[in-house]
């Protein structure tokens, strides 16, 4: 998986994405990160990308030309535009659709991915009605800009990159697979500052402790995030216990 990012601060970029595992997935090669500064496709000799508002206002404005130009240095090597396509780019705003892991898995069938980043007042929106094929926001509150919001896709998707995970990495990825919180995990010493470990995780029945993790998810759902519970209601969601019971999120 290829990801190009649009930027005005591609060390911000960089730097986030360089570390654990999604630095070690691009040191090897399963995903490759390419940062472009659109400062670099200025049209002004002071370097400056941004201009005031037509129509007055607060704040400053990035102009279209910059953005275009970065884009199309991506977009123009892009195996899309080869096919005739638009390549997919997305665009960071609070404005678009918000993140979820369904979106993540669909992202992660890409070959590649443009993500254009924002600043402060805006981007000039007719080179976005151009350019973009995605508005995605990850959550309703306001970022200064749209790198974090990039980085946290990259993230996500890159979960989904075959390579990028270790047997051990994937076996987490129950989590959120069914709309369900994960089962609390607990570690050495087996009684700390007097809370014990909950006893059947020491009886070795591996039946039974994946009976009582997939209840706990159940429980923890249903304790911190009813609202998940509620959509797989109205989606008739059932849940499969391993030890062969069901539950239908609407007996929960
Ligand atoms: Cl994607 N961008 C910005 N600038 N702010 C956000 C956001 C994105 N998602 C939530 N807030």
């Amino acid at each position: 998986m290829d990801f190009h990012v649009l930027t005005l601060f591609p060390d911000m970029v960089r730097q986030g994405l360089n570390t654990s595992i999604i630095g070690r997935a691009i040191k090897d090669g399963h995903i490759t990160l390419n940062t472009v500064n659109i400062r670099d496709f200025s049209i002004n000799k002071h370097n400056r990308v941004d201009d005031y508002p037509y129509g007055g206002g607060a704040g400053m404005v990035i102009q279209a030309e910059p953005v275009y130009r970065a884009w199309e240095s991506v977009a123009k090597n892009s195996k899309a535009i080869k096919q005739g396509k638009k390549p997919r780019c997305i665009y960071l705003t609070p404005q678009g659709k918000v993140f979820h892991q369904t979106m993540v898995e669909e992202f992660a069938q890409e070959e590649e991915l443009i993500f254009l980043c924002g600043h402060y007042e805006g981007i000039d929106e007719r080179v976005l009605e151009e350019v973009v094929t995605d508005y995605v926001s990850i959550g309703d509150y306001v970022l200064t800009g749209g790198e974090l919001a990039s980085m946290v896709m990259i993230d996500a998707i890159s979960r989904f990159v075959p390579g990028v995970l270790n047997n051990e990495e994937s076996a987490q990825f129950e989590s959120m697979q069914d709309n369900l919180l994960e089962y609390p995990h607990y570690t050495r010493p087996e009684s700390w500052h007097e809370k014990e470990v909950p006893k059947v995780l020491l009886t070795g029945d591996h039946n039974k402790i994946e009976a009582w993790r997939w209840e706990q998810s159940l429980i923890r759902t249903k304790e911190r995030r009813p609202d998940l519970l509620e959509k797989n209601k109205s989606l008739k969601v059932a849940y499969f216990s391993p030890t062969g019971g069901t539950k239908k999120a609407a007996e929960m």
